[in-house]
Protein backbone atom coordinates (compact mmCIF):
# COMPACT_ATOMS: atom_id res chain seq x y z
CA UNK A 1 0.00 0.00 0.00
CA UNK A 2 1.42 3.68 -1.13
CA UNK A 3 0.35 6.57 1.79
CA UNK A 4 0.23 9.97 0.69
CA UNK A 5 0.50 13.14 2.68
CA UNK A 6 -1.27 16.90 0.91
CA UNK A 7 0.67 19.28 -0.36
CA UNK A 8 0.27 22.53 0.72
CA UNK A 9 2.74 25.76 1.00
CA UNK A 10 5.45 23.69 -0.54
CA UNK A 11 5.81 20.62 1.67
CA UNK A 12 4.35 17.35 1.78
CA UNK A 13 1.97 17.33 4.97
CA UNK A 14 0.06 14.82 7.37
CA UNK A 15 -3.31 15.07 7.95
CA UNK A 16 -4.19 16.97 11.00
CA UNK A 17 -6.70 14.48 12.14
CA UNK A 18 -4.44 12.37 11.30
CA UNK A 19 -6.73 10.42 9.23
CA UNK A 20 -6.44 8.18 5.67
CA UNK A 21 -9.00 6.45 3.67
CA UNK A 22 -8.45 3.59 1.02
CA UNK A 23 -8.25 4.35 -2.42
CA UNK A 24 -9.03 1.45 -4.49
CA UNK A 25 -7.54 -0.05 -8.23
CA UNK A 26 -11.35 -0.47 -10.27
CA UNK A 27 -9.83 -3.19 -12.08
CA UNK A 28 -8.88 -5.42 -9.49
CA UNK A 29 -11.41 -3.60 -6.85
CA UNK A 30 -8.81 -3.38 -3.96
CA UNK A 31 -7.17 -1.08 -1.77
CA UNK A 32 -3.91 0.23 -3.41
CA UNK A 33 -2.97 3.41 -1.80
CA UNK A 34 -3.70 5.19 1.51
CA UNK A 35 -5.12 8.95 0.66
CA UNK A 36 -5.35 12.10 3.86
CA UNK A 37 -8.46 12.72 5.27
CA UNK A 38 -7.74 16.24 5.14
CA UNK A 39 -10.43 18.38 7.22
CA UNK A 40 -11.27 22.00 8.26
CA UNK A 41 -7.63 22.43 9.96
CA UNK A 42 -5.82 21.37 6.56
CA UNK A 43 -8.10 23.32 4.24
CA UNK A 44 -7.32 26.69 6.40
CA UNK A 45 -3.28 25.15 6.53
CA UNK A 46 -3.62 25.31 2.26
CA UNK A 47 -5.70 28.48 1.85
CA UNK A 48 -3.35 30.46 4.16
CA UNK A 49 -0.44 29.21 2.11
CA UNK A 50 -2.08 30.32 -1.04
CA UNK A 51 -2.84 33.33 0.58
CA UNK A 52 0.55 34.53 1.36
CA UNK A 53 1.44 33.34 -1.71
CA UNK A 54 -0.21 36.03 -3.50
CA UNK A 55 -0.59 39.11 -1.14
CA UNK A 56 3.11 38.45 0.42
CA UNK A 57 5.61 36.69 -2.20
CA UNK A 58 6.18 37.23 -5.57
CA UNK A 59 3.61 35.69 -7.38
CA UNK A 60 1.06 38.56 -7.08
CA UNK A 61 3.25 41.40 -8.33
CA UNK A 62 5.17 39.09 -11.02
CA UNK A 63 4.90 40.54 -14.37
CA UNK A 64 2.95 38.40 -17.00
CA UNK A 65 5.34 37.72 -19.19
CA UNK A 66 7.36 35.66 -16.41
CA UNK A 67 4.16 34.68 -14.80
CA UNK A 68 3.65 32.82 -18.13
CA UNK A 69 7.21 31.77 -18.33
CA UNK A 70 6.74 29.87 -14.67
CA UNK A 71 3.44 28.11 -16.47
CA UNK A 72 5.19 26.74 -19.28
CA UNK A 73 7.48 25.11 -16.51
CA UNK A 74 4.29 23.62 -15.47
CA UNK A 75 3.60 22.05 -18.92
CA UNK A 76 7.42 20.97 -19.22
CA UNK A 77 6.91 19.29 -15.82
CA UNK A 78 4.08 17.05 -16.88
CA UNK A 79 5.60 15.82 -20.10
CA UNK A 80 8.38 14.63 -18.14
CA UNK A 81 6.72 13.09 -15.70
CA UNK A 82 3.87 11.60 -18.33
CA UNK A 83 4.30 7.73 -17.73
CA UNK A 84 4.08 7.98 -13.67
CA UNK A 85 0.98 10.27 -14.56
CA UNK A 86 -0.62 8.30 -17.00
CA UNK A 87 0.55 4.53 -14.69
CA UNK A 88 -1.50 6.20 -11.73
CA UNK A 89 -4.41 7.61 -13.28
CA UNK A 90 -5.25 3.92 -15.03
CA UNK A 91 -4.62 2.26 -11.47
CA UNK A 92 -6.79 5.19 -9.21
CA UNK A 93 -9.08 6.34 -11.83
CA UNK A 94 -9.37 2.89 -14.27
CA UNK A 95 -9.29 4.97 -16.95
CA UNK A 96 -7.67 3.30 -20.07
CA UNK A 97 -4.34 4.12 -20.96
CA UNK A 98 -4.86 4.90 -24.35
CA UNK A 99 -7.09 7.66 -23.56
CA UNK A 100 -4.65 9.27 -21.44
CA UNK A 101 -1.21 8.87 -21.72
CA UNK A 102 -1.24 10.38 -25.37
CA UNK A 103 -2.89 13.53 -23.69
CA UNK A 104 -0.05 13.98 -21.21
CA UNK A 105 2.73 14.42 -23.88
CA UNK A 106 -0.04 16.52 -25.85
CA UNK A 107 -2.96 18.18 -25.81
CA UNK A 108 -2.77 18.04 -21.76
CA UNK A 109 0.19 20.06 -21.85
CA UNK A 110 -0.95 22.27 -24.48
CA UNK A 111 -3.15 23.86 -21.99
CA UNK A 112 0.00 25.07 -20.06
CA UNK A 113 1.47 25.99 -23.02
CA UNK A 114 -2.03 27.76 -24.36
CA UNK A 115 -2.21 29.44 -21.18
CA UNK A 116 1.27 30.87 -20.53
CA UNK A 117 1.44 32.78 -24.04
CA UNK A 118 -2.02 34.07 -23.01
CA UNK A 119 -0.59 35.05 -19.06
CA UNK A 120 0.37 38.68 -20.89
CA UNK A 121 -2.27 38.93 -23.78
CA UNK A 122 -5.01 40.39 -21.41
CA UNK A 123 -5.21 44.11 -22.71
CA UNK A 124 -7.83 46.30 -20.77
CA UNK A 125 -8.84 49.05 -22.79
CA UNK A 126 -9.29 53.27 -22.52
CA UNK A 127 -12.69 53.96 -22.39
CA UNK A 128 -14.56 57.10 -24.55
CA UNK A 129 -15.97 58.86 -21.50
CA UNK A 130 -16.38 61.89 -23.86
CA UNK A 131 -15.25 63.57 -20.61
CA UNK A 132 -12.59 66.33 -20.74
CA UNK A 133 -9.67 66.02 -18.29
CA UNK A 134 -10.30 62.30 -17.51
CA UNK A 135 -8.34 59.25 -18.40
CA UNK A 136 -10.49 55.87 -17.93
CA UNK A 137 -9.02 52.49 -18.59
CA UNK A 138 -9.46 49.20 -17.38
CA UNK A 139 -7.63 46.33 -16.34
CA UNK A 140 -7.79 43.02 -15.86
CA UNK A 141 -7.25 41.10 -12.61
CA UNK A 142 -6.51 37.89 -10.54
CA UNK A 143 -9.55 37.21 -7.71
CA UNK A 144 -6.68 35.92 -5.50
CA UNK A 145 -6.94 32.14 -4.33
CA UNK A 146 -9.04 29.66 -6.49
CA UNK A 147 -10.78 26.90 -4.77
CA UNK A 148 -10.47 24.03 -7.59
CA UNK A 149 -12.75 20.98 -7.06
CA UNK A 150 -12.74 18.00 -8.92
CA UNK A 151 -14.80 15.24 -10.16
CA UNK A 152 -13.65 11.31 -9.90
CA UNK A 153 -13.64 10.37 -14.45
CA UNK A 154 -10.88 12.57 -15.31
CA UNK A 155 -8.85 13.46 -12.43
CA UNK A 156 -5.86 14.87 -14.15
CA UNK A 157 -7.70 16.63 -17.14
CA UNK A 158 -10.17 18.70 -15.09
CA UNK A 159 -7.31 19.65 -12.59
CA UNK A 160 -5.39 20.94 -15.42
CA UNK A 161 -7.98 23.04 -17.37
CA UNK A 162 -8.36 24.48 -14.13
CA UNK A 163 -4.99 25.02 -12.81
CA UNK A 164 -3.40 26.33 -16.47
CA UNK A 165 -5.94 29.09 -16.84
CA UNK A 166 -6.14 30.02 -13.00
CA UNK A 167 -2.42 30.58 -12.55
CA UNK A 168 -1.95 32.05 -15.87
CA UNK A 169 -4.48 34.73 -14.82
CA UNK A 170 -2.27 35.12 -11.79
CA UNK A 171 -4.40 33.35 -9.13
CA UNK A 172 -3.07 30.81 -6.59
CA UNK A 173 -5.05 27.56 -6.21
CA UNK A 174 -6.34 25.25 -3.74
CA UNK A 175 -7.02 21.84 -5.87
CA UNK A 176 -9.28 19.59 -3.90
CA UNK A 177 -9.89 16.16 -5.99
CA UNK A 178 -12.61 13.51 -5.52
CA UNK A 179 -11.98 11.31 -2.89
CA UNK A 180 -12.70 8.50 -5.57
CA UNK A 181 -9.64 9.60 -7.37
CA UNK A 182 -6.78 11.24 -5.73
CA UNK A 183 -3.64 10.11 -6.19
CA UNK A 184 -2.79 11.12 -9.93
CA UNK A 185 -3.60 15.18 -9.12
CA UNK A 186 -0.91 14.27 -5.67
CA UNK A 187 1.04 12.96 -8.31
CA UNK A 188 0.98 16.03 -10.35
CA UNK A 189 2.09 17.87 -7.20
CA UNK A 190 5.53 15.75 -7.18
CA UNK A 191 5.77 16.16 -10.61
CA UNK A 192 4.92 20.46 -10.54
CA UNK A 193 7.96 20.28 -7.53
CA UNK A 194 10.46 20.17 -10.69
CA UNK A 195 8.67 23.48 -11.90
CA UNK A 196 10.37 25.16 -9.20
CA UNK A 197 7.12 27.54 -8.11
CA UNK A 198 7.21 30.37 -5.28
CA UNK A 199 5.08 27.80 -2.37
CA UNK A 200 1.34 27.81 -2.03
CA UNK A 201 1.04 29.11 -5.17
CA UNK A 202 -0.45 25.69 -5.91
CA UNK A 203 -1.59 23.53 -3.12
CA UNK A 204 -3.41 20.15 -3.10
CA UNK A 205 -5.91 18.60 0.02
CA UNK A 206 -7.92 15.79 -0.40
CA UNK A 207 -10.96 13.87 0.94
CA UNK A 208 -14.64 14.20 1.23
CA UNK A 209 -16.80 17.17 0.33
CA UNK A 210 -18.05 17.94 3.00
CA UNK A 211 -15.35 17.50 5.60
CA UNK A 212 -12.60 19.41 3.36
CA UNK A 213 -14.70 21.12 0.22
CA UNK A 214 -17.11 22.79 2.66
CA UNK A 215 -14.24 24.20 4.72
CA UNK A 216 -12.51 25.86 1.23
CA UNK A 217 -15.87 26.74 -0.48
CA UNK A 218 -17.22 28.59 2.63
CA UNK A 219 -13.87 30.35 3.44
CA UNK A 220 -13.28 34.00 3.58
CA UNK A 221 -9.69 34.41 1.68
CA UNK A 222 -10.86 32.10 -1.24
CA UNK A 223 -12.28 34.35 -3.79
CA UNK A 224 -13.32 32.06 -6.44
CA UNK A 225 -14.17 28.75 -6.70
CA UNK A 226 -14.47 26.81 -9.90
CA UNK A 227 -16.73 23.09 -9.62
CA UNK A 228 -16.78 20.17 -11.49
CA UNK A 229 -18.87 17.41 -10.85
CA UNK A 230 -22.59 16.58 -10.55
CA UNK A 231 -25.30 19.03 -10.66
CA UNK A 232 -26.63 17.87 -6.74
CA UNK A 233 -22.84 18.62 -5.91
CA UNK A 234 -22.64 21.81 -7.88
CA UNK A 235 -25.82 23.27 -6.61
CA UNK A 236 -24.52 22.56 -2.88
CA UNK A 237 -20.96 23.96 -3.57
CA UNK A 238 -22.85 27.03 -4.99
CA UNK A 239 -25.21 27.99 -2.05
CA UNK A 240 -22.32 27.73 0.45
CA UNK A 241 -20.40 30.38 -1.97
CA UNK A 242 -23.07 32.64 -2.45
CA UNK A 243 -22.76 32.98 1.54
CA UNK A 244 -19.39 35.11 1.08
CA UNK A 245 -20.57 36.33 -2.71
CA UNK A 246 -18.08 34.28 -4.50
CA UNK A 247 -17.65 33.71 -8.33
CA UNK A 248 -18.38 30.44 -9.31
CA UNK A 249 -17.99 28.52 -12.89
CA UNK A 250 -19.87 25.14 -12.53
CA UNK A 251 -19.22 22.45 -15.09
CA UNK A 252 -21.92 20.08 -14.68
CA UNK A 253 -23.76 16.69 -15.72
CA UNK A 254 -25.37 15.72 -18.74
CA UNK A 255 -28.13 14.03 -21.08
CA UNK A 256 -26.53 15.08 -24.41
CA UNK A 257 -28.73 13.73 -27.30
CA UNK A 258 -27.64 11.89 -30.73
CA UNK A 259 -29.31 13.25 -33.73
CA UNK A 260 -29.43 10.40 -36.01
CA UNK A 261 -31.51 11.69 -39.47
CA UNK A 262 -32.37 9.00 -42.25
CA UNK A 263 -29.38 10.66 -44.56
CA UNK A 264 -27.06 10.07 -42.09
CA UNK A 265 -23.99 7.62 -43.43
CA UNK A 266 -24.97 4.49 -41.54
CA UNK A 267 -21.44 2.69 -40.50
CA UNK A 268 -20.06 5.97 -40.05
CA UNK A 269 -22.19 7.21 -37.67
CA UNK A 270 -22.85 3.91 -35.70
CA UNK A 271 -18.88 4.02 -34.89
CA UNK A 272 -19.51 8.40 -34.02
CA UNK A 273 -22.49 7.38 -31.82
CA UNK A 274 -20.98 4.19 -30.27
CA UNK A 275 -17.78 6.07 -29.46
CA UNK A 276 -19.63 8.95 -27.98
CA UNK A 277 -20.38 7.46 -24.90
CA UNK A 278 -19.06 3.58 -24.98
CA UNK A 279 -15.04 3.48 -24.57
CA UNK A 280 -15.19 5.30 -21.08
CA UNK A 281 -18.00 3.35 -19.67
CA UNK A 282 -19.78 6.01 -20.32
CA UNK A 283 -17.88 7.79 -17.30
CA UNK A 284 -17.90 11.39 -19.24
CA UNK A 285 -20.27 14.86 -18.51
CA UNK A 286 -20.58 14.91 -22.91
CA UNK A 287 -21.41 11.09 -23.02
CA UNK A 288 -23.86 11.17 -25.98
CA UNK A 289 -26.52 9.09 -23.76
CA UNK A 290 -29.79 9.98 -25.50
CA UNK A 291 -29.67 8.31 -29.48
CA UNK A 292 -32.59 9.52 -31.07
CA UNK A 293 -33.18 7.87 -34.15
CA UNK A 294 -35.37 9.14 -37.44
CA UNK A 295 -37.98 6.89 -38.39
CA UNK A 296 -36.56 5.15 -41.90
CA UNK A 297 -33.15 4.19 -40.20
CA UNK A 298 -34.55 3.12 -37.12
CA UNK A 299 -34.05 -0.33 -37.75
CA UNK A 300 -30.95 -0.79 -39.84
CA UNK A 301 -28.86 1.45 -37.17
CA UNK A 302 -30.11 -0.23 -34.28
CA UNK A 303 -29.15 -3.58 -35.98
CA UNK A 304 -25.80 -2.57 -36.74
CA UNK A 305 -24.95 -0.62 -33.30
CA UNK A 306 -25.79 -4.01 -31.64
CA UNK A 307 -23.35 -5.03 -33.83
CA UNK A 308 -20.69 -3.09 -33.34
CA UNK A 309 -21.32 -3.01 -29.56
CA UNK A 310 -21.28 -6.51 -29.03
CA UNK A 311 -17.58 -6.33 -30.18
CA UNK A 312 -16.71 -4.27 -27.23
CA UNK A 313 -13.89 -5.74 -25.24
CA UNK A 314 -14.06 -4.94 -21.62
CA UNK A 315 -10.88 -5.41 -19.71
CA UNK A 316 -7.82 -4.39 -18.01
CA UNK A 317 -7.34 -0.23 -18.87
CA UNK A 318 -3.67 -0.80 -19.52
CA UNK A 319 -4.09 -3.21 -22.24
CA UNK A 320 -4.24 -1.55 -25.72
CA UNK A 321 -6.69 -4.18 -26.87
CA UNK A 322 -9.20 -3.30 -24.19
CA UNK A 323 -12.22 -1.62 -25.42
CA UNK A 324 -14.13 -0.30 -22.55
CA UNK A 325 -12.16 -0.14 -18.69
CA UNK A 326 -14.02 -0.65 -15.59
CA UNK A 327 -16.46 1.42 -13.69
CA UNK A 328 -14.22 4.09 -11.50
CA UNK A 329 -15.35 3.40 -8.10
CA UNK A 330 -17.77 0.66 -6.37
CA UNK A 331 -20.02 3.22 -5.36
CA UNK A 332 -20.95 4.53 -9.35
CA UNK A 333 -20.64 1.24 -10.04
CA UNK A 334 -23.57 0.09 -7.84
CA UNK A 335 -25.63 3.41 -8.86
CA UNK A 336 -25.16 2.69 -12.43
CA UNK A 337 -26.70 -0.50 -11.81
CA UNK A 338 -29.75 0.46 -10.00
CA UNK A 339 -30.59 2.65 -13.32
CA UNK A 340 -30.63 -0.10 -15.41
CA UNK A 341 -32.90 -1.98 -12.67
CA UNK A 342 -35.40 0.28 -12.64
CA UNK A 343 -34.65 0.97 -16.69
CA UNK A 344 -35.91 -2.69 -16.73
CA UNK A 345 -38.74 -2.64 -14.56
CA UNK A 346 -39.75 1.33 -16.95
CA UNK A 347 -41.00 -0.70 -20.10
CA UNK A 348 -38.27 -0.12 -22.60
CA UNK A 349 -36.69 -2.57 -24.23
CA UNK A 350 -33.06 -4.17 -23.03
CA UNK A 351 -31.33 -4.71 -27.00
CA UNK A 352 -28.03 -5.69 -25.47
CA UNK A 353 -26.04 -5.49 -22.09
CA UNK A 354 -27.70 -4.86 -18.47
CA UNK A 355 -24.76 -7.01 -16.40
CA UNK A 356 -22.20 -6.43 -14.35
CA UNK A 357 -19.38 -8.53 -15.35
CA UNK A 358 -16.00 -9.67 -14.22
CA UNK A 359 -13.37 -10.18 -17.38
CA UNK A 360 -10.23 -11.63 -17.10
CA UNK A 361 -11.28 -13.04 -13.67
CA UNK A 362 -9.87 -9.38 -12.11
CA UNK A 363 -12.27 -8.70 -9.31
CA UNK A 364 -13.17 -5.17 -10.29
CA UNK A 365 -16.03 -3.43 -11.10
CA UNK A 366 -17.30 -4.24 -15.53
CA UNK A 367 -20.93 -3.19 -16.39
CA UNK A 368 -21.36 -4.25 -20.26
CA UNK A 369 -22.27 -1.51 -22.75
CA UNK A 370 -25.80 -1.34 -22.49
CA UNK A 371 -28.22 -0.16 -25.14
CA UNK A 372 -32.24 0.19 -24.20
CA UNK A 373 -35.23 0.09 -27.19
CA UNK A 374 -38.26 1.75 -27.29
CA UNK A 375 -37.65 4.30 -24.83
CA UNK A 376 -39.96 7.42 -24.70
CA UNK A 377 -38.88 10.90 -23.40
CA UNK A 378 -40.84 10.38 -20.40
CA UNK A 379 -38.67 8.08 -18.86
CA UNK A 380 -36.28 8.07 -15.90
CA UNK A 381 -33.62 6.06 -18.01
CA UNK A 382 -34.27 9.59 -20.97
CA UNK A 383 -33.86 12.06 -18.58
CA UNK A 384 -31.54 11.45 -15.83
CA UNK A 385 -28.16 11.33 -15.77
CA UNK A 386 -26.31 7.78 -15.61
CA UNK A 387 -22.79 8.38 -16.15
CA UNK A 388 -22.18 4.75 -17.08
CA UNK A 389 -22.15 2.98 -20.26
CA UNK A 390 -26.35 2.68 -21.00
CA UNK A 391 -27.61 4.37 -24.47
CA UNK A 392 -30.86 5.08 -24.11
CA UNK A 393 -32.71 5.15 -28.24
CA UNK A 394 -36.02 7.02 -29.27
CA UNK A 395 -37.53 7.17 -32.53
CA UNK A 396 -38.60 10.44 -34.11
CA UNK A 397 -40.19 11.68 -37.52
CA UNK A 398 -39.80 15.16 -38.24
CA UNK A 399 -36.82 17.52 -37.19
CA UNK A 400 -39.16 19.94 -35.10
CA UNK A 401 -40.06 16.45 -33.31
CA UNK A 402 -35.91 15.86 -32.79
CA UNK A 403 -35.43 19.40 -31.78
CA UNK A 404 -38.32 18.99 -28.96
CA UNK A 405 -37.15 15.81 -27.25
CA UNK A 406 -33.77 16.80 -27.47
CA UNK A 407 -34.23 20.19 -25.74
CA UNK A 408 -36.76 18.52 -23.43
CA UNK A 409 -33.86 17.87 -20.36
CA UNK A 410 -33.09 19.88 -17.49
CA UNK A 411 -29.39 19.29 -18.66
CA UNK A 412 -27.79 21.14 -21.84
CA UNK A 413 -23.93 20.63 -21.92
CA UNK A 414 -23.09 18.84 -25.49
CA UNK A 415 -25.24 17.34 -28.50
CA UNK A 416 -24.33 15.45 -31.75
CA UNK A 417 -26.19 15.70 -34.92
CA UNK A 418 -25.72 13.26 -37.87
CA UNK A 419 -26.71 14.23 -41.55
CA UNK A 420 -25.65 14.90 -44.90
CA UNK A 421 -27.74 18.02 -45.16
CA UNK A 422 -25.14 20.66 -43.63
CA UNK A 423 -27.80 22.96 -43.87
CA UNK A 424 -30.32 21.41 -41.71
CA UNK A 425 -26.94 20.38 -39.53
CA UNK A 426 -26.09 24.27 -38.99
CA UNK A 427 -29.78 24.89 -38.40
CA UNK A 428 -30.72 22.26 -35.76
CA UNK A 429 -27.27 23.43 -34.20
CA UNK A 430 -28.40 27.36 -33.60
CA UNK A 431 -31.66 25.47 -32.25
CA UNK A 432 -30.16 22.83 -30.00
CA UNK A 433 -29.74 24.18 -26.07
CA UNK A 434 -26.49 22.71 -25.57
CA UNK A 435 -22.60 24.09 -25.20
CA UNK A 436 -21.17 22.32 -27.47
CA UNK A 437 -22.62 21.19 -30.43
CA UNK A 438 -21.08 17.93 -33.05
CA UNK A 439 -21.83 17.20 -36.61
CA UNK A 440 -21.07 14.63 -38.03
CA UNK A 441 -18.41 13.87 -34.87
CA UNK A 442 -18.38 13.31 -31.58
CA UNK A 443 -16.31 13.55 -27.94
CA UNK A 444 -13.79 16.19 -29.41
CA UNK A 445 -12.30 19.03 -27.34
CA UNK A 446 -9.37 20.90 -26.97
CA UNK A 447 -7.59 23.52 -24.87
CA UNK A 448 -8.70 26.67 -27.95
CA UNK A 449 -12.35 25.74 -28.12
CA UNK A 450 -14.45 26.78 -24.41
CA UNK A 451 -16.62 23.86 -23.38
CA UNK A 452 -19.81 24.55 -20.62
CA UNK A 453 -22.87 23.87 -19.88
CA UNK A 454 -26.47 25.37 -20.82
CA UNK A 455 -29.49 25.33 -17.87
CA UNK A 456 -28.49 22.76 -15.02
CA UNK A 457 -25.23 21.10 -16.91
CA UNK A 458 -23.88 24.55 -15.62
CA UNK A 459 -22.30 28.10 -16.03
CA UNK A 460 -18.86 29.40 -16.81
CA UNK A 461 -16.79 27.96 -19.63
CA UNK A 462 -13.22 26.18 -19.72
CA UNK A 463 -11.00 26.04 -22.17
CA UNK A 464 -10.14 28.98 -24.68
CA UNK A 465 -10.24 32.96 -24.27
CA UNK A 466 -13.05 32.56 -22.08
CA UNK A 467 -11.42 29.80 -19.86
CA UNK A 468 -8.50 32.32 -18.81
CA UNK A 469 -11.59 35.29 -18.17
CA UNK A 470 -13.46 33.18 -15.92
CA UNK A 471 -10.62 33.59 -13.47
CA UNK A 472 -10.35 37.32 -13.92
CA UNK A 473 -11.97 40.30 -12.52
CA UNK A 474 -12.35 43.62 -14.24
CA UNK A 475 -11.34 46.65 -12.50
CA UNK A 476 -11.92 50.40 -14.03
CA UNK A 477 -9.91 53.38 -13.01
CA UNK A 478 -10.12 57.11 -13.65
CA UNK A 479 -7.75 59.51 -13.64
CA UNK A 480 -8.77 63.08 -13.69
CA UNK A 481 -6.23 65.62 -14.88
CA UNK A 482 -8.67 69.10 -13.45
CA UNK A 483 -6.92 71.79 -11.24
CA UNK A 484 -9.88 72.06 -9.02
CA UNK A 485 -12.98 70.60 -7.70
CA UNK A 486 -15.53 73.30 -7.42
CA UNK A 487 -17.10 73.04 -3.42
CA UNK A 488 -19.64 70.71 -3.65
CA UNK A 489 -21.65 73.34 -1.09
O1 LIG B 1 -19.42 14.45 -8.60
P1 LIG B 1 -19.67 15.04 -7.15
P2 LIG B 1 -18.59 13.14 -8.96
C1 LIG B 1 -19.92 15.41 -13.62
C2 LIG B 1 -20.58 14.19 -14.20
C3 LIG B 1 -21.20 13.57 -12.96
C4 LIG B 1 -20.26 13.95 -11.84
C5 LIG B 1 -19.47 12.77 -11.37
O2 LIG B 1 -21.51 14.55 -15.17
O3 LIG B 1 -22.45 14.18 -12.75
O4 LIG B 1 -19.39 14.95 -12.36
O5 LIG B 1 -18.44 13.24 -10.53
C6 LIG B 1 -16.77 17.51 -4.17
N1 LIG B 1 -18.67 20.86 -0.80
N2 LIG B 1 -18.85 15.86 -14.48
O6 LIG B 1 -19.40 11.96 -8.57
O7 LIG B 1 -20.17 14.02 -6.18
C7 LIG B 1 -16.40 16.05 -4.22
O8 LIG B 1 -15.60 15.68 -3.11
C8 LIG B 1 -17.49 20.85 -1.45
C9 LIG B 1 -19.06 17.08 -15.25
O9 LIG B 1 -17.20 13.27 -8.39
O10 LIG B 1 -20.48 16.25 -7.35
C10 LIG B 1 -15.65 15.98 -5.54
O11 LIG B 1 -14.33 16.43 -5.37
N3 LIG B 1 -17.11 19.88 -2.31
C11 LIG B 1 -17.79 17.61 -15.83
C12 LIG B 1 -16.41 16.98 -6.42
O12 LIG B 1 -17.12 17.82 -5.52
C13 LIG B 1 -17.99 18.90 -2.56
C14 LIG B 1 -16.84 16.57 -16.35
C15 LIG B 1 -17.41 16.32 -7.36
O13 LIG B 1 -18.21 15.45 -6.61
C16 LIG B 1 -19.25 18.84 -1.93
C17 LIG B 1 -16.75 15.44 -15.48
C18 LIG B 1 -19.57 19.87 -1.01
N4 LIG B 1 -20.72 19.89 -0.35
C19 LIG B 1 -17.76 15.08 -14.61
N5 LIG B 1 -19.89 17.72 -2.37
C20 LIG B 1 -17.97 18.69 -16.90
N6 LIG B 1 -19.16 19.22 -17.11
O14 LIG B 1 -16.98 19.05 -17.51
C21 LIG B 1 -19.06 17.11 -3.24
N7 LIG B 1 -17.92 17.81 -3.34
Amino acid sequence: METYAYYADGRWLEPAGGEYFDSENPYTGKAWAKIPRCNTADANIAVQAAYRAYHEGPWGRMNPSERGAMVRRLGDAVARHAERLAEIEVRDNGKRRVDIRPGLSSWLIDSFYYYAGMADKFEGAVIPTGRDQILNYTRHEPYGVVAAITAWNSPLLIAIWKLAPALAAGNTVVLKPSEFASASTLELMKAFEDADLPSGVINTVTGFGAEVGEPLVTHEQVRKVSFTGSVEGGARVAGLAARTIKSVTMELGGKSPQLVFDDARLEHTVHGVCGGIFPPAGQSCIAGSRLLLQSGIYDDFVEKLLEVTARARLGDPNDAATSIGPIANKAHFETVLGHIERARQSGATLACGGNAVNPEGAGGWFIEPTVFTDVTPDMPLAREEIFGPVLAVMRFDSEEEAVQIANDSDFGLAAGIWTEDHRRALDLANRLEAGTVYLNNYFDACTQSPVGGYKQSGYGRENGWEGMRDFLQTKSVWLSTARRIDAPF
